[in-house]
């Protein structure tokens, strides 16, 4: 454990400007001052916790296909790949992807293969709602979806369902989708659905999965669907329709269908964000960035006083202002939507994967104005000796997990947290030998068990991904899975890679073994799981 300490003092040295987590670092390093001895030793004494819950991640877009099989109405991701296919870099689509509709029963059977405690996946609002509108139930949709749960809890394998990962239904789109003030009901009256349909067997709900894609990829750039492109207007109109939107879900969950054990969270993109320099201007500029990634979408919900963070608010006032709006472009919430939103949650989801240093005086851009990235105006930068993946924005930053989780653990008084998402990226060619991947998985295990020995109230880990998916405008470029697919075979046979396997050592042993190399490449379900 000694090495966590070293870690620490290095990262300080490096950085001063962490200061919230230097008093962390303290206390792990006075906890390592107890473990003496061999790594060996060490590796012992750190198991994750019995109940500490390992599943496995996916979203319906990108496994599902079925694409307008048995009355599924017609969806963004649909839509836009079907009429503006070079937007895609491979010109691919997700009509069929992984072909989860159809091979259901063989995904439950990888989660059982690795021994998984849970599986995060997300509904199809569209295959349940074909309009988007609840007056009329899809059948055979939901039949899908009970179907694919009965199969988890027939093997004890716990459920926990995201209600949107970006797969808007639409004709919900075509009347303006988020950035339409009716949305929140429109949610809601999904959720409603969904609750009723499923809730007497899911007890863990995601409400949104990484609110920043939505609004800003989706609605103020190109980089997402519906590609709306309404720079410095679309991410802020929809941030305040997406979080009215959750706390009216969380609501009528609690109300009305948790009972004594179902929770309900929410999930956001979290990149470690830290200062390049420990000049002021990195500091603040390190401050703004964390606001527009994820603090907008975040603090109406967990901060203590509610509404839209204040740094961010005060910047884009301004340069509204300047730039001759009649009003701010950061719309405003009423006293009862701010005490709505206030608290309305159960638990924190992280997705992390990566991280940048910030700057606010180097490695600036030219930005539209208006635009998100013009009211901020930071520059980013990762260092070239940080691994990379096969995703042009993905690097194996150092300590990068732990350090989003003090950080959460600090600003929002330790609440409940859980990792839905963290995975790395190959490219088909490298077969099933990901000894990258392996090393991304090993390091970020050690990070969650470092976080639990800090206090950090985290409980549980997702790996992104079960399977080789859709990566969205990436299309099949880019390989997330333990599992490999075969996307050119008609049956999408699933193929374990080595990271498999090593993730399945950890589940059973609960500890991260750095030696540890699979025996053979044969893949069983162990017995008693
Ligand atoms: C997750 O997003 C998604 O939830 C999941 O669906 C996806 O498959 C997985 O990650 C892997 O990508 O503007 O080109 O620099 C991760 C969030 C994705 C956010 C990449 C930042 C930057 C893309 N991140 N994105 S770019």
């Amino acid at each position: 454990m000694l090495h966590i300490s070293q870690k620490f003092k290095d990262m300080c040295e490096v950085n001063p400007h962490l200061a919230s987590v230097v008093d962390y670092g303290l206390i792990i390093l006075n906890l390592g001052v107890l473990a003496i001895g061999s790594n060996a030793f060490t590796r012992q004494q750190r198991k994750f916790p019995e109940d500490f819950m390992f599943g496995t991640a996916t979203a319906s877009y990108q496994i599902e296909g079925g694409w307008d099989a048995d009355g599924k109405g017609e969806n963004i991701w649909d839509h836009m790949t079907h009429t503006n296919p070079t937007v895609i870099k491979d010109q691919s689509n997700g009509d069929i992807a992984a072909d989860s509709y159809n091979n259901y029963k063989r995904d439950v059977e990888m989660m059982r293969e690795l021994g998984l405690d849970a599986y995060r996946f997300s509904l199809s609002w569209s295959r349940i709602l074909p309009d988007g509108f609840a007056n009329r139930i899809n059948d055979a949709g939901v039949q899908f979806y009970n179907n694919y749960i009965n199969e988890m809890l027939k093997y004890g394998i716990t459920p926990m369902i995201t209600l949107y990962h970006w797969d808007l239904p639409q004709k919900l789109q075509d009347l303006g989708g988020f950035l339409n003030p009716l949305f929140p009901e429109w949610f809601e009256d999904y959720s409603r659905v969904v609750f009723d349909l499923f809730g007497d067997r899911v007890k863990y709900w995601i409400t949104f999965n990484e609110p920043r894609e939505v609004c800003y990829q989706g609605y103020d750039t190109v980089t997402m669907a519906p590609i709306l492109n309404a720079t410095g207007i679309g991410a802020y109109l929809c941030a305040k329709h997406l979080v009215l939107a959750h706390a009216r879900s969380y609501h009528l969950y609690k109300k009305e269908f948790a009972g004594d054990d179902g929770i309900c969270g929410i999930t956001y993109a979290m990149t470690w964000t830290e200062p390049l320099t420990d000049s002021k201007e990195d500091e603040i500029a390190t401050e703004l960035m964390r606001q527009a990634d994820w603090g907008i979408y975040s603090e109406p919900i967990f901060s203590e006083n509610g509404g839209f963070p204040k740094e961010l608010t005060d910047v884009v006032n301004q340069k509204s202002k300047e730039q001759g709006f009649s009003r701010s472009r950061m719309p405003e919430f009423t006293k009862e939507e701010i005490e709505f939103m206030r608290g309305a949650y159960d638990f924190f989801g992280i997705n992390h994967y990566t991280g940048v240093l910030v700057s606010g005086t180097e490695y600036l851009q030219e930005h539209p104005v208006p635009s998100m990235h013009d009211d901020i105006n930071v520059g980013t930068f990762a260092p070239s000796d940080w691994p990379a993946a096969a995703s042009s924005w993905l690097k194996q930053s150092p300590d990068s997990l732990l350090k989003i989780l003090l950080l959460i653990k600090e600003k929002y008084n330790n609440p409940v947290m859980y990792i839905t998402e963290n995975g790395w990226s190959t490219r088909l060619e490298q077969g099933l030998e990901d000894d990258d991947r392996v090393r991304y998985y090993r390091a970020a295990l050690e990070n969650v068990l470092d976080a639990l020995d800090a206090g950090v109230n985290l409980k549980g880990y997702m790996a992104w991904s079960l399977m080789d998916n859709f990566e969205w405008m990436q299309g099949y470029t880019e390989r997330f899975g333990l599992y490999e697919v075969d996307f050119e075979d008609p049956a999408r046979t699933r193929t374990p890679r080595k990271s498999a396997f090593i993730y399945k050592e950890v589940l059973r042993t609960r500890v991260v073994d750095h030696d540890y190399e699979p025996p053979s490449m044969i893949m069983t379900i162990d017995e008693g799981k």
